[in-house]
């Protein structure tokens, strides 16, 4: 008999990364399949999205008498059932909700895990069916097991994530995550509903030709970013232009397609907001985390973005991230 299946599903590949590490206790690998699990329970909803107008707005009853919800508290509620009835994972803040959540019950309190998220970020494109996502952040708690977990397992720097990942609701579903050891991309099969490795080891090509910033607020933005955006824009043959300039406004396709093609995304402070629009915990520091594994780089615009220590959960970061080459001349004009 011909066995020649080398494509490796979601649960395949973390159990086999599991068992390269002797000490391992299968936790990481668990959470990710509840992740992913919850991941296409939302994608079924997102494909249906468009349908929403015929069967009733979300807040109104649908033609079976069901609350129709709002496609990112569908989401919410998805990662954080998987979470809370999985065994890997003591509490979970997200964009959705004001405080975190303690599990607090026997399995969760000896679990090893916190995870943090944004169930569906880009949400305002879904109306117009373009790519949203999920991003996703992981870490050990530092609060003894046994005990419920608290607010200071969340507030920690990004250096200390474990795992990090995103999952993209585009032309086609991927999960990507990454751990020190690597950065791996995995794309919906509809035909088995798996995720299947597709893009293994994913590097940030050291420098692109792409740049993605709100053009909008150009005007909002300090002389340095303006200094960085006038470069892109009169880069030429001769140093490696010309450049091309792609903002999708949802930050896990703009990232996306940067980490794999090469190219820089910013969302630096502006006037109406100085602190930018982002969120450093569930939206920065992850894709910060990925993208220095896959080789790039990524600020607040003056320090790294997982060296910054968390004050609060929900607050906002300037946020620069891409090519290693790219980061570096950005970094070049902000220091002024
Ligand atoms: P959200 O979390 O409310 O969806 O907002 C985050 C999104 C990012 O995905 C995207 O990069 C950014 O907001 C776009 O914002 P803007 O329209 O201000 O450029
Ligand atoms: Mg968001």
């Amino acid at each position: 008999m011909n066995i020649n299946r080398q494509v490796l599903t979601l649960d395949e590949f973390t159990i086999k990364q599991m068992r390269d590490f002797p000490g391992a206790t299968g936790e990481l690998s668990s959470l990710l399949r509840d992740i992913g699990l919850a991941a296409k329970r939302v994608n079924v909803e997102v494909n249906k999205a468009g349908l929403i107008d015929i069967l009733g707005d979300a807040g109104s009853v649908n033609i079976q008498g069901e609350e129709v919800k709002k496609l990112d508290v569908f989401a919410n509620n998805q990662f954080t059932g998987v979470l809370k009835h999985g065994i890997s994972c003591a509490g979970i803040a997200s964009e959705e909700l004001d405080d975190i959540i303690i599990f607090d019950d026997e399995v969760s309190n000896n679990s090893k895990y916190v995870c943090m998220y944004d169930p569906l970020d880009g949400s305002a494109n879904i109306d117009v069916n373009i790519s949203i996502g999920t991003i996703f952040a992981v870490y050990r708690r530092i609060t003894e097991k046994g005990k419920p977990c608290g607010l200071q397992d969340f507030l920690q720097k990004g250096i200390n994530m474990v795992a990090a990942g995103y999952i993209i609701y585009g032309s086609s579903t991927m999960l990507v995550y990454a751990t020190r050891r690597g950065v791996n991309g995995f794309t919906l099969d509809p035909s088995i509903g798996e995720f299947t490795l597709s893009h293994p080891d994913i590097k940030c090509p050291d420098k692109g030709k792409i740049y993605s910033v709100n053009h909008g607020n150009f005007f909002q933005y300090d002389e340095k970013v303006k200094k960085y955006i006038d470069r892109c824009q009169k880069r030429t043959k001769a140093d490696g232009g010309p450049y091309t300039q792609r903002y999708i406004g949802s930050m896990v396709a703009d990232v996306h397609r940067n980490l794999i093609k090469g190219g820089i995304f910013m969302y630096p402070a502006i006037t109406d907001k100085p602190k930018g629009k982002l969120r450093l915990l569930y939206e920065c520091n992850p894709f910060a985390f990925i993208v220095e594994v896959a080789g790039g780089k990524a600020t607040n615009g003056k320090e790294r973005i997982l060296d910054v220590q968390p004050t609060e959960l929900h607050q906002r970061s300037p946020f620069f991230v891409g090519s290693k080459l790219m980061m570096e001349e950005l970094e070049e004009c902000m220091k002024g």
